[in-house]
């Protein structure tokens, strides 16, 4: 029985590391092969978007459901710093998905994801490719984590650091651009997406008060890119996601 498990998992495994490289046949055999380590609903998401985006072959690593399973063979590739995504990009190990996204689109060519670096655009464009993860995921990841001890523990009025105060800030530059790298959707929009989503699945923010946020979100959604993302890297829709905060009344 365990082994007939093992093969099963094994055919799974490999069905599933195969994923990336099919779907993307016509490789362009000088870029570097690109591994993503991958946990389903995590950050190493915004690599398989963005590889869908401009069309870069790419292999998926992850095992299925298991997001223990799939710590585990992080956990091989980066022991020292296990987190989702890690890379192998050629012969580099690499964490960090701004910093990784920025090197594949700096060494490949900007693909359309980079506004052009004397425009308006790319100060934007900078700005909230290092916003998602400096202050936006910090922050409301902060604040998830102090209101669950809030909820624990009611008297001990754990202070918020301000989730609300961030979505302001994003959503009064979305009612003048499109998107966060201006004129045009980009790199940055992919960072933004995990802590819009992280925010609004855990109940940090009520996505209604932000309807500019909520309207960019939807069309970013609707990108094919993202569907395709969302086929090979999330097959079974969110598994073993954090437990949401009680919704504000
Ligand atoms: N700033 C990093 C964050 C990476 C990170 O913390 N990833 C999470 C998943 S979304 C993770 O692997 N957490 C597991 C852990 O920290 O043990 C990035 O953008 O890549």
């Amino acid at each position: 029985m365990r082994s007939l498990l093992r093969t099963l998992c094994l055919t799974m495994l490999t069905a599933l590391s195969m994923t990336g490289t099919t779907a993307l046949a016509a490789a362009d055999t000088k870029l570097a092969p690109l591994t993503i380590y991958h946990i389903e609903g995590r950050r190493s998401e915004r690599l398989v978007w963005l590889c869908e985006e401009i069309g870069r072959p790419y292999q998926l690593e992850y095992k299925r459901g298991n997001i223990v399973g799939s710590m585990a063979t992080i956990r091989e590739i980066s022991p020292l710093m296990p987190v989702a995504p890690t890379v192998r990009y050629g012969d580099l190990v690499m964490v960090e998905s701004g910093a990784i996204i920025e090197l594949i689109l700096a060494r490949e060519g900007g693909q359309g994801l980079v506004p052009p670096v004397d425009s308006a655009d790319y100060a934007y464009y900078l700005q909230w490719m290092h916003f998602a993860e400096g202050s936006f995921a910090s922050r409301v990841i902060a604040d998830y984590r102090v209101e669950m001890l809030n909820v624990q523990k009611p008297n001990l009025g754990y202070k918020l650091v301000d989730s609300e105060a961030v979505l302001k800030f994003a959503d009064a530059f979305l009612a003048k651009n499109p998107y966060f790298g201006g004129s045009n959707f980009s790199a940055a929009d992919i960072m933004m997406l995990f802590p819009t989503n992280f925010a609004a699945g855990m109940n940090v923010v009520d996505l209604a008060e932000f309807p500019n946020v909520a309207t960019w979100k939807q069309k970013v959604e609707s990108r094919p890119a993202y569907k395709k993302m969302l086929e090979v890297a999330r097959p079974d829709g969110l598994v073993g996601s954090p437990k949401p905060l009680p919704k504000k009344e």
